[in-house]
């Protein structure tokens, strides 16, 4: 007997597990209706929205990226699959921003300039909303006179800078460095994540902290910002 297509089958039928597995290949094939389908199905099931965040989602895009590198998958493909992780992750949001506290501090956040990745800063977004933070979201292929704009438009406790590709890395040096250059440096916590960086490149460029994940992010902002205050008072 052919396999029933996947689009004909009936997600409520599996069980978890089967759900789970069946939606990082619908990730990988770029349904989003059916992502946001089983995304609903395992929030019924009584699944938080970081558990179907990191092991539907996260994971399913961590398989693409695999294909990706290996040449098995091109870029239209890898735009499909990221469209419907966004569409699972539309219904993650609110759920995730509930999850927080009072509004502790305000972050501007972008994807420096030559950079159009945005599934990362978007989920780092969505924790520190829901970690109590108001996030003014700048977009992807940000210039340093847009990081400086921003800052001066919204007047953030913390900058937050996002990069996925080697050649887009350095570039947050280029927006430290003009903010030590204007004496601006000590007005702004700055975080920086993304796939290629780690600790060593975060202290190399003079961030105040390298976030390995989403996570992560928002547990060093509250943290920073705390013992900032504190240091203030
Ligand atoms: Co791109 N891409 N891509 N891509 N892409 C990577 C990054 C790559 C590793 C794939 C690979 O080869 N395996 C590779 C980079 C290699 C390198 O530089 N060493 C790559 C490449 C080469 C490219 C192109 C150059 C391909 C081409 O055109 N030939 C091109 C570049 C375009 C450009 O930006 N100028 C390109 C294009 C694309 C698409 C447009 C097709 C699409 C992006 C769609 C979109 O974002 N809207 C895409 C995608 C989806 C990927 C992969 C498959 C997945 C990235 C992703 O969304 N991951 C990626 C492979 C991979 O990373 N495995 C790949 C899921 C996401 C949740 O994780 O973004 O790491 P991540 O974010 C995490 C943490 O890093 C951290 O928290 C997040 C959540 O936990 N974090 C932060 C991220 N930002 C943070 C900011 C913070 C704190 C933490 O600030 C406070």
């Amino acid at each position: 007997m052919p396999e029933e297509p996947a689009d004909e089958l009936d997600l409520r039928g599996l069980d978890e597990q089967e759900l789970v597995e069946q939606m990082h290949e619908d990730l990988y094939d770029g349904r989003a209706d059916d992502i946001a389908e089983g995304t609903e199905i395992l929030l019924e099931r009584g699944w938080g929205p970081k558990r179907v965040l990191d092991e539907a989602l996260v994971e399913g895009m961590r398989i693409v990226g695999i294909d990706f590198r290996d040449g098995v998958l091109f870029v239209p493909e890898v735009l499909l699959a990221a469209n419907a992780m966004k569409a699972g992750m539309a219904l993650l949001r609110p759920l995730l921003a509930e999850t927080g506290a009072q509004p502790i501090g305000k972050v501007v956040i972008g994807t420096v300039k030559g950079d159009i990745h945005d599934i990362g800063k978007n989920l780092v977004a969505m924790m520190l909303e829901g970690a109590g933070f108001e996030v003014v979201d700048i977009g992807i292929n940000t210039d340093v006179d847009s990081y400086i704009a921003a800052l001066d438009e919204h007047r953030p406790d913390i900058l937050g800078m996002s990069a996925l590709l080697t050649t887009t890395m350095p570039y947050m040096k280029v927006v430290l460095d003009t903010l030590k250059e204007k004496g601006r440096r000590d007005e702004f916590i700055v975080l920086v994540g993304g796939a290629p960086l780690n600790e060593e490149f975060g202290e190399a460029i003079g961030a105040d902290a390298y976030c390995r994940d989403a996570a992560m992010a928002a547990e060093t902002a509250t943290r920073l910002i705390r013992e900032r205050r504190a240091v203030a008072s």
